[in-house]
């Protein structure tokens, strides 16, 4: 049985702007209201794309939300057409129409936590997405996502999929932006960590006073319950408050993991000698790679500016890992000086390559961001959604697809125009016929 780990990475969507819609996220709030392209945000995320694909990695790829999302502004009260209803939407409560326009569906590590056959009590891939409860923005997803997961991973004898925790603050759950796996071998028993911001019910406990902590322990709890975890494979750890207050509003801002290698900062844990312990003594006697960036090395700022821990740690077909990392770490002197130390320590790690997602750095989502890791065996893939996996022929049809309906400029002002909803929808439309998804979206059913 050969087992893999599996890269879908979100389309960006025709829609894609700079609205400042993350309290919390450094990034979107400098960000707001400057002009984007969705085009090129699409093409950036399709080369990243391509060449993991060109690496010899297996790559998904999960389509995008339709926005606006007109539904939710008439459950809102806007009421006509769907043109009428966006215009007074966008007069009447422009904070809302913004929310309603976003495309932040396309970080995937936030659609949803995934937990491999290899650690489910019944042996099928698990999948919660995420109901991502703490941006008003981000809580519009999770249906969608359910029947996006659920086009990409039909096949119930392989994959189980759950409906996302109570929507409240209490089950905030922000899905494998907070969640990583230790594992000797993606299709082995691993360590499942789940890292949360604060606790739901207990206001004693530390929590951060500046930014808001998006993830609880109870979400987490919830989540490996639901996935039938066992206790002996899962961890769970606090974030360090000072950091979320320091802009890192998901745990996969400040730390990473790749079967035997956990790449962290060293303010990145509240407790992280014991949450160490209790990780090495789960995943037994087998050496684990601890790899921590020392403050005197990368500064939390200079981590938050680059995504240094927003890299993507793969391995390679060869047994080499690499680091995906986006190019603003090697703008930064300290970030790519401890990038050229790195791959000289003697860790698994032996490479570095570097893409430009500045398009959705400007939001605050770097590579790792922009995908959901899924582990599966030969047989899983095999059960994939097969139009959904990246090769030549996909790749191309997607950016001829990308050129004929995304716009090369957006403001925030042109979300507005009726003609966006047409066309994203005219998009969206053809790409469900591409990807063979069948209706997922409102405006399909
Ligand atoms: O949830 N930004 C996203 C970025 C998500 C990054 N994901 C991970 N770290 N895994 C967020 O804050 C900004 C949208 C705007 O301002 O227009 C936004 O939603």
């Amino acid at each position: 049985m050969k087992q893999f780990e599996v890269n879908f990475d979100g389309l960006v969507g025709p829609t894609h702007n700079y609205a400042g819609l993350s309290f919390g996220n450094v990034a979107s709030l400098n960000n707001a209201k400057s002009t984007s392209s969705p085009k090129q945000a699409a093409k950036q995320g399709l080369l990243k794309m391509k060449a993991l694909a060109d690496m010899g990695m297996l790559q998904g790829v999960l389509a995008p939300q339709e926005r606006p999302d007109i539904l939710t502004l008439r459950r809102l009260g806007f009421t006509g057409t769907d043109g009428q209803v966006l215009e007074k939407a966008a007069k009447q409560a422009p904070a809302i129409f913004l929310a309603c326009c976003s495309a932040s569906s396309m970080w995937t590590a936030n659609a949803a936590t995934v937990s491999p056959s290899a650690d489910t009590a019944d042996g099928r891939v698990h999948f919660t997405p995420a109901n991502l409860t703490n941006k008003f923005h981000r809580s519009l997803e999770p249906e969608v996502t359910g029947n996006i997961l659920k086009a990409t991973f039909a096949d119930e004898r392989f994959f189980q999929h759950h409906a996302h925790l109570p929507d409240n603050e209490h089950f905030g759950d922000e899905g494998a932006a907070n969640h990583t796996r230790l594992c000797s071998d993606y299709g082995h028993a691993g360590v499942e960590i789940f890292v949360y911001g604060r606790y739901a019910f207990d206001s004693s406990k530390p929590a951060p006073t500046r930014f808001p902590a998006r993830q609880t322990l109870e979400a987490c709890q919830a989540v490996a319950r639901l996935h039938g975890l066992s206790d002996e494979g899962v961890v769970y750890v606090q974030q360090n408050p000072d950091v979320i207050d320091q802009g890192v509003f998901h745990n996969d801002v400040i730390a990473v993991g790749n079967r035997n290698v956990l790449f962290y900062h060293e303010q990145a844990f509240h407790n992280t000698q014991a949450a160490l312990a209790e990780i090495q003594q789960k995943y037994g006697d087998d050496k684990l790679h601890f790899i921590q960036v020392n403050t005197s090395d990368v500064s939390v700022e200079d981590a938050v500016k680059t995504y240094l821990f927003n890299t993507q740690i793969i391995s390679l077909p060869n047994g080499e890992m690499a680091i995906i990392a986006p190019t603003e770490c090697q703008e930064n002197p300290a970030v790519a000086r401890y990038l050229d130390k790195l791959v000289t320590l003697g860790t698994p790690i032996k490479q570095v390559h570097f893409f430009d997602v500045k398009q959705s750095m400007r939001n605050g989502g770097g590579p790792a961001c922009l995908r959901l890791r899924v582990a599966l065996t030969d047989k899983e893939v095999d059960a994939v959604n097969p139009n959904t996996l990246i090769n030549d022929g996909l790749f191309e049809r997607l950016n001829l697809w990308v050129d004929k309906h995304y716009r090369d400029v957006l403001s925030v002002d042109d979300l507005r125009d009726p003609q966006l909803l047409s066309e994203s929808r005219s998009a969206l439309d053809e790409l469900t016929q591409i990807l063979k998804l069948g209706s997922v979206y409102p405006f399909q059913r």
